[in-house]
Formats: C-alpha cells, sequence, structure tokens
C-alpha cells in the first residue's frame, strides 16, 4: 500500500468514527429530552394517578424503563463499532462505508423498538402540561358534584379561576385551579368534572374528578343543585355524595346547596347562589375553619446555605 493510501484509509476510517460517534449522540440525545421531563421533576401522587387511569397502570414506568434499556444498548453498540473502526487497518474506504451502514441500521432499529414508548410519552407530557400545577404542599379544596349543578360558577366566586361556564353537562373537562388567600396562606380551589355517580363505569373525563378528591383534597365542597335544573335528580346527587364519604372517609365535605336565588329549602346544609353572591361569606367562613382543622403538611426542608424563605 502506497504512503498516500495509507493515509486515506487513516482519515476514511476517522469520518467513519465520527459518523457512528455523532449520529449515536443525536439519538441519545433526542431519547434523554423524551424522558428528562420525568427525572427532572418526579410526578405528585395525583399526576401520577392521572397518567395511570388515562394511559395504564405502569405505563409511564414502562416505558421510561425501556427507553433506558434502548439507550444503553444504543450506547453500547456505538462504543463496540467505535473501537473496532479504530482497530480496522487496511480496510478499503467501501468496506468502511459498508461498516457504518450496518451500524445506521442496527442504530435504527433500536430506535424502531421503541417507538411507541416514545409517542407515549410525548402523550404523557403533552397531557401533564394542560392539567394545571396543584402543590401537593398547600390547602386545596376541590369542588365537586353532579354536572351542571353549578361548580365552576362557585369556583370563579371563590378563587381567581375564571373556568367556563355553560347551562349543558361537561362543559369542564378536566381540572382546573384557582387560588385565594387564606390568612398567610394560599388556598388552592379545584374545579372538576361532574361525576354521574355510576360506580362501576366513570368516563376519562369524569376519572379526573375522582383522582382529584383522591389524591389532593385538603377538603371536599360538594355541590347539589336542588332546583334539578341541571338535569340531574335530587336522590342520584344524594347517592353521589353517600359514595364520597365513602371513598374518603377522612377528608371533611362540606355540602352546599346552590342556585338560591331559584330554590332554597331547609336542609340544614349551606345555601348559596353564584348569581346573587348568597351565602358565600359564609361558605369561605366554613372552609376556612375546615382548612385551619387539619393537620398542616410538612415545613420545607431547612435551606442549610441561606435563609429558609
Ligand atoms: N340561577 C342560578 N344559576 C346558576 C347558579 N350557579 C350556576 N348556575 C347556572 O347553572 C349552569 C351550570 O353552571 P356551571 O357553573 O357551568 O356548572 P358546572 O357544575 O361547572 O357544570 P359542568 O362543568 O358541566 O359539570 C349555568 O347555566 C350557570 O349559569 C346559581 O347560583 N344560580
Ligand atoms: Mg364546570
Amino acid at each position: 500500500m502506497s504512503p498516500r493510501s495509507g493515509e486515506r484509509t487513516d482519515s476514511d476510517r476517522l469520518r467513519a468514527r465520527l459518523k457512528v460517534v455523532r449520529s449515536s449522540a443525536t439519538v441519545l440525545r433526542h431519547l434523554r429530552r423524551r424522558s428528562s421531563r420525568f427525572v427532572r421533576s418526579p410526578l405528585t401522587p395525583l399526576e401520577r394517578s392521572l397518567v395511570a387511569r388515562r394511559f395504564g397502570a405502569d405505563a409511564l414506568d414502562r416505558s421510561l424503563r425501556r427507553l433506558a434499556r434502548a439507550s444503553e444498548r444504543i450506547r453500547s453498540l456505538a462504543r463496540q463499532t467505535e473501537s473496532e473502526l479504530a482497530r480496522a487497518t487496511g480496510r478499503t474506504s467501501a468496506e468502511l462505508g459498508e461498516r457504518v451502514r450496518a451500524f445506521y441500521g442496527r442504530l435504527a432499529s433500536h430506535v424502531r423498538e421503541i417507538d411507541d414508548d416514545l409517542d407515549r410519552l410525548e402523550a404523557i407530557d403533552r397531557f401533564l402540561s394542560e392539567r394545571p400545577a396543584i402543590d401537593p404542599a398547600r390547602p386545596t379544596v376541590v369542588v365537586a358534584g353532579f354536572p351542571n349543578v353549578g361548580k365552576s360558577s362557585l369556583v370563579a366566586r371563590l378563587s381567581s379561576a375564571r373556568p367556563e361556564v355553560a347551562p349543558y353537562p361537561f362543559t369542564t373537562r378536566s381540572l382546573q385551579v384557582g387560588h385565594a388567600d387564606l390568612g398567610f396562606d394560599r388556598l388552592q380551589v379545584v374545579d372538576t368534572p361532574g361525576l354521574l355517580g355510576r360506580a362501576d363505569r366513570t368516563n376519562p373525563v369524569e376519572d379526573e374528578a375522582l383522582v382529584a378528591v383522591e389524591h389532593a383534597a385538603t377538603i371536599v365542597v360538594f355541590v347539589i343543585d336542588p332546583t334539578e335544573s341541571c338535569g340531574y335528580p335530587l336522590a342520584e346527587q344524594e347517592r353521589l355524595l353517600e359514595t364520597f364519604r365513602r371513598l374518603r372517609p377522612n377528608v371533611p365535605i362540606v355540602e352546599v346547596e346552590t342556585k338560591s336565588d331559584v330554590r332554597r329549602r331547609p336542609s340544614g346544609r349551606l345555601s348559596v347562589s353564584a348569581v346573587t353572591g348568597e351565602g358565600i361569606p359564609e361558605l369561605v367562613a366554613r372552609i376556612e375553619r375546615e382548612i385551619a382543622a387539619q393537620p398542616r403538611p410538612p415545613p420545607p426542608p431547612v435551606d442549610h446555605d441561606g435563609a429558609t424563605d
């Protein structure tokens, strides 16, 4: 072999190694980006449960595990091919090209194997980014009840949230959160989609309300529409309230009858109107009392390098 062709093979080998290093680094960066959101900020119990209900139990962890395994396989494939190319003196550039193409083929097949997982992680990421941030360390009121009873109207009265209000069921289709000042603390007020009270079959929209009650509620404000203009009989609404009592026996439930501007009856419950504001100060006072009676969440960890607040 002439010195010139030897030099060319050296530079061909270097180019081939660079192709392996660059392409694997690009793919690995892409995979890391897909999983980094979940690694950087672990999900709250509420988010975990929302994701499990919508995408299946363990779907997130399974996809993350498969991604981690594929990344490891790609890293080792790249290392192996690169060291093989480093030792491949005397190969023609056609042979080197063939080796790089074989590497691309195996790289692509590793990525194809996790195509579904990448799609799933992207969908979960999008799903979570469309949900409000609910801080598990802050007191949280979850407003729940049948569809169309006036939950969102009440949330708008109680907090900074401005949810959509409309005269038909399932206007609210996912969790919304507003805030209200509670002495020196900030209260989170969560609006939920309506529940139809069928224990055996809920739809994904209803699931969000159940998950919020189960995983985010310091207290629940249960809204009953005694006018039945929501379209659901009182007896069914009362049955749902019973289900709630069983679901979270330790979470206080504040029972509220709304639309008092249309109908008010002696029920022993708080009577409010989101239209006139009647009963709202009493409801706020009751919420404050119930929250104050709950155990406080643990204080934030002390920062030894500086101030704690
Ligand atoms: N008269 C009267 N109407 C009310 C009151 N509160 C709500 N409404 C009406 O009831 C209808 C439903 O109100 P929403 O606040 O959207 O009810 P929701 O429970 O959030 O409904 P979904 O999100 O669909 O479950 C709307 O037409 C409201 O204007 C009230 O206190 N008085
Ligand atoms: Mg609503």
